[in-house]
């Protein structure tokens, strides 16, 4: 079996985060670099290394539905960011959906 991920051992609370939402099958904690005044990171418990490994729609949407509803108990505006691969910024290789606003004048960003 390999290691436990990052965040496996943040659901485990091996490794201390700021929770801010938790259910059966997600959990979504507070980034510890925010890149944004709110910063917070929507994780599915079952491990996929890439998003783009998750096939079934029902998972894909929950996992959307999930940071959606994550980031409107914050936010009214904001951006969800996905990371996939090295090359598309992603170090932690396991699932996440960025959440991302509190931005006074809108996102700097695109
Ligand atoms: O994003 C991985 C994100 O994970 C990155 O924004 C930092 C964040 N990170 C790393 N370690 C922790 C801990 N311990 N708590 C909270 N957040 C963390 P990626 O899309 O893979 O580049």
């Amino acid at each position: 079996m390999s290691a436990p991920t990052l965040f496996e051992r943040i659901v485990a609370r091996e490794i201390p985060s700021t929770i801010v939402y938790e259910d059966a099958d997600y959990i979504a904690i507070r980034d510890i670099a925010p890149k944004a005044p709110v910063h917070l990171l929507v994780i599915p418990k079952v491990v996929s290394a890439r998003i783009d490994e998750i096939t079934g729609e029902a998972e894909m949407g929950r996992l959307m539905l999930t940071a959606v509803k994550v980031a409107r108990s914050q936010l009214s505006d904001y951006r969800l960011v996905v990371n996939v691969g090295k090359g598309g910024g992603q170090e932690v290789f396991h699932t996440h959906v960025h959440v991302l606003g509190g931005w006074e004048e809108g996102s700097p960003v695109g």
